[in-house]
């Protein structure tokens, strides 16, 4: 089976963005749902699939979002539909903790079997990134019996109250909602273009200072898990250097702390590999998973040893919802499609022509001040020329400019200069290079101006 797009693979625009339809519907928007949501782009979705988005007008989008890294499969792929067109027909609900079903088993065989490790593994299947976050921490806990729970710099762990705590950032994550959880220890980021020491050494010099923390601060003994993403997402694609991963790792195993990856933005292919932590060998005790698992739909996942996976009381994990039949026979045809289709091999040579283009962009705007990432997972940040400030506005204007040719981009980072591409794996090459020469001229506009 193929999953060629359903709609043509082209960049079309029909009417200004907005479009009136839009317009009408942002007008309803505005009165039914409510303001606190964000909106990336102004567009009203009627049908997408491959690269693009179509909108209500007309106007065929590039996609360089994929929903937050979540149809990396594209959307609707021939797998995915075929799969949840069947078992909606079967059955919707029973809950797999009053009357198990397959689908449930084989996507928790699946993660089993495609998660880094090679000790014998179990799964856990919930909704949402922030779920899972959630349930590798009670995990974590109840393994290990110790409360405290490591997490670092420009860190973006959900927005329940527990991964609120995890989370790095204030405005808009955290903003008026606390208390928050206790017992969440934030350690410093090997963040390399932001590092203040050696240069050369980032990767040793940041694991003495987590390390030296958690000793001091926290006591090894007391920390049941140390939770981070291998790249981190929200927080602007920070990229740690070769070795902090391992190290990291490394340190765990030494003083009986669980070493959690936070694969929810860089799983499923996105970063060239599987998951990022294969790049190192680095083998999690406890995997996070979510986004890129269902090809759209809400599916979550911890995956991990199964001593670890199996230390709760029975019946102390689960959920209404969690591993619904329908998200399960999505994520079977999803991971079908990822392998069938070499996606993994796919976001890698999507890497080169995006780092190639992204290169070039930093050695001609001084407002580039880096460019990083891997695979289908890369962004610039934006500084004032010359400085190390953030340059807020020329990710605004830039962003807005690809919007009025045609092309949805999303922006991260803690200092919110940060704009990261994240294009369904499917997407076919000269979308994305079209994306990439539009934002080319966005940021030409903005240095200039
Ligand atoms: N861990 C690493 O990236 C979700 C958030 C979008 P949920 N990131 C997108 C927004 O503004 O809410 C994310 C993540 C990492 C956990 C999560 C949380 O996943 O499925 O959104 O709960």
């Amino acid at each position: 089976m193929t999953s060629g797009p359903h709609i043509p693979q082209e960049r079309r625009l029909v009417t200004a963005i907005p479009g009136p339809k839009s317009q009408e519907m942002l007008v309803r928007r505005s009165e039914a749902a409510s303001t606190s949501l964000g909106m990336a782009i102004p567009v009203f979705v009627a049908k997408a699939g491959g690269g693009v988005i179509i909108d209500i007008d007309g106007n065929s989008i590039i996609d360089m979002a994929a929903g937050i890294a979540t149809v990396n499969v594209g959307n609707s792929a021939d797998r995915v539909v075929k799969n949840v067109m069947e078992q909606v027909q079967a059955f919707t609900h029973t809950c797999f903790t009053v009357a198990p079903y397959s689908g449930y088993v084989e996507v928790c065989e699946a993660l089993n079997r495609l998660t880094p490790g090679s000790f014998k593994k179990k799964s856990v299947l919930v909704n949402s990134g922030a779920e899972a976050v959630e349930n590798a921490v009670k995990i974590a806990r109840a393994f290990t019996k110790r409360p405290a729970v490591v997490v670092f710099e420009h860190a973006y762990h959900g927005r329940t109250n527990l991964t609120m705590a995890m989370t790095a950032k204030n405005i808009p994550y955290k903003e008026g909602f606390g208390p928050f959880a206790p017992e969440i220890y934030r350690m410093p980021m090997a963040y390399p273009f932001r590092w203040v020491g050696d240069q050369e050494n980032i990767a040793q010099e940041a694991l003495e200072m987590v390390t030296h923390k958690i000793e001091k601060e926290i006591g090894a003994h007391n920390v049941a898990a140390i939770v981070i993403e291998p790249i981190q997402g929200e927080g602007g694609f920070v990229v740690p250097p070769i070795g902090f991963l391992p190290g990291l790792a490394a340190y765990a195993k030494a003083h009986g702390i669980l070493f959690c990856a936070d694969e929810v933005q860089t799983g499923f292919g996105r970063t060239g590999d599987f998951f990022a932590v294969n790049q190192e060998n680095v083998e999690p005790d406890i995997m996070i998973i979510a986004k890129g698992i269902a090809g759209g739909l809400p599916l979550a996942a911890v995956t991990g040893r199964a001593d670890v996976m199996d230390s709760a009381v029975p019946s102390g994990v689960g959920g209404t919802f969690g591993g619904n039949p329908v998200a399960c026979a999505a994520a079977l045809g999803t991971i079908a499609t990822i392998e069938e289709e070499g996606l993994v091999a796919k976001a890698k040579a999507m890497g080169e022509i995006i780092s190639k283009a992204l290169e070039s962009m930093k050695s001609k705007y001084a407002i580039v001040g880096d460019v990083r990432g891997r695979g289908a997972m890369q962004a610039l940040e934006f500084v004032i020329p010359g400085t190390m400030e953030p340059n807020t506005q020329a990710m605004v204007d830039i962003v807005k400019y690809c919007q009025q040719k045609g092309v949805l981009l999303l922006t991260a980072g803690t200092y919110s200069n940060v704009i990261r591409l994240l294009p369904p794996l499917v997407m076919p090459d000269h979308l994305l290079i079209e994306a990439l020469e539009i934002l080319d001229e966005g940021i030409a506009a903005s240095n200039a101006g």
